[in-house]
C-alpha cells in the first residue's frame, strides 16, 4: 500500500532512503503531485517507482525523451520502444519516462521551474520508498574560457556572487542553503569520461543565474544596462574564481537534493564560449551532437554501475 506508519517511516531515514523534511506531509491523507499529474490515491507509487535507482533531469522534454529511448536501447530492456511512454502525459508542464531503474524527467528553464519539479519528484521517490538514488542533471550551459562542446562536471555550484549557496526566500525571510554536491560521484563520472574517445571533459565550478541575458552578462537581450567592458570583466572574474560554465538550475538542484538524501551531480555541455560571444549560432546538427554528450557519459556511468560492461 501507499501508507506506512510513523515508526516504519523513521526507519527509512538515514538508510539511503529518499526523505522529505516536512512534518506536515505524513499527516496528509492524500498527496496530489499536481504538476506531474500523479498522486498517492490515484497511483500505486511504490509499485510504479519503487525500483528507481537513477534519476536524470534536464530542461527540454524532447531531450529527456531522447535520453529515455537511448537508455532503453543501451540497457537492452525486453519491452519494445513503444512502451517508453510519457508518465506525465496528463500535464504538459513536465515529461517523465521510466526505463528499468532509470527515470528521465524534464524540468524546464530556471530555478523556479526546476524547484517545483524537484519538490514533487522528491515526494514521489519518498512515497515510492526508493533507496540509494543517484540523481544527475544533464544540461546545456554557456562555457567560460573553454572550447564549445566541452562537458563540465560541477564540483561546486555557485550563485551570481560566486558563492556556493542558494538563497531561498521563505515567507519574508531569506534562508541560505548549502549547494555542496557529491564529490565521489563527480570523480566517478570524470573517470568514466576518460574512457570515451574525443570527449573533452573537465571538473569546474558552475555558476547559476536567474536570467539568461543580463544576468549572464550578455549584451544581446532586450535590455542591457552595462558596458561591453563591464560584462567581459565580470565573466573574466568568474573564470578566475574557477567558474567554467553558466546555467540556471544547479544551485537549487544541489541544495534540495542534498537536504533530501539524494546523491547529486551536474553534468552540462557548453554550447559556446562566453569570453568570445553571446549568441548561440553553431549549426543545428553541431548543437544536437553537443547535447548528446552528457547523455552518452551518463549511459556509460549507469551501465558501469549496473555491471553491464
Ligand atoms: N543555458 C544557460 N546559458 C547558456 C546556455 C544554456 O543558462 O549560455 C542553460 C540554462 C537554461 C537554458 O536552462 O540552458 C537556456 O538556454
Amino acid at each position: 500500500s501507499n501508507t506506512s506508519t510513523r515508526s516504519e517511516r523513521n526507519t527509512y531515514v538515514g538508510k539511503g532512503f529518499v526523505h522529505v523534511k516536512n512534518p506536515y506531509l505524513d499527516s496528509m491523507d492524500e498527496d496530489v503531485l499536481y504538476h506531474l499529474d500523479l498522486g498517492t490515491k490515484t497511483h500505486n507509487l511504490p509499485e510504479m517507482f519503487g525500483d528507481v535507482k537513477f534519476v536524470c533531469v534536464g530542461g527540454s522534454p524532447n531531450r529527456m525523451k531522447a535520453f529515455a529511448l537511448f537508455m532503453h536501447k543501451e540497457l537492452r530492456l525486453e519491452d519494445s520502444e513503444e512502451d517508453v511512454k510519457d508518465i506525465c502525459a496528463g500535464t504538459d508542464r513536465y515529461c517523465m519516462y521510466k526505463t528499468g531503474p532509470v527515470l528521465s524527467i524534464s524540468h524546464g528553464m530556471g530555478i523556479p521551474s526546476i524547484s517545483i519539479m524537484l519538490h514533487e519528484l522528491i515526494k514521489l521517490l519518498y512515497h515510492a520508498r526508493c533507496c540509494d538514488v543517484t540523481i544527475i542533471r544533464i544540461g546545456t550551459s554557456g562555457g567560460v574560457g573553454i572550447a564549445p562542446g566541452s562537458v563540465v562536471i560541477t564540483d561546486r555550484a555557485v550563485d551570481s556572487f560566486f558563492k556556493p549557496r542558494f538563497e531561498q526566500v521563505i515567507l519574508d525571510n531569506v534562508v541560505t542553503r548549502s549547494t555542496e554536491l557529491d564529490k565521489e560521484l563527480a570523480e566517478e563520472l570524470f573517470n568514466c569520461s576518460k574512457e570515451i574517445p574525443d570527449f573533452p571533459t573537465l571538473i569546474g565550478h558552475t555558476m547559476c543565474t536567474y536570467d539568461f541575458y543580463e544576468g549572464q552578462g550578455r549584451l544581446d537581450g532586450a535590455l542591457c544596462s552595462f558596458s561591453r567592458e563591464k560584462g567581459l570583466d565580470y565573466l573574466k572574474r568568474a573564470y578566475n574564481a574557477g567558474i567554467r560554465n553558466i546555467e540556471m538550475e544547479s544551485t537549487v538542484f544541489a541544495a534540495m537534493c542534498r537536504l533530501c538524501g539524494l546523491k547529486a551531480a551536474v553534468v552540462c555541455v557548453t554550447l559556446l564560449n562566453r569570453l568570445e560571444c553571446d549568441q548561440i549560432n553553431s549549426p543545428h546538427d553541431v548543437l544536437v551532437e553537443y547535447q548528446k554528450r552528457p547523455q552518452l557519459l551518463i549511459s556509460r556511468f549507469i551501465k558501469q554501475r549496473l555491471g553491464l560492461r
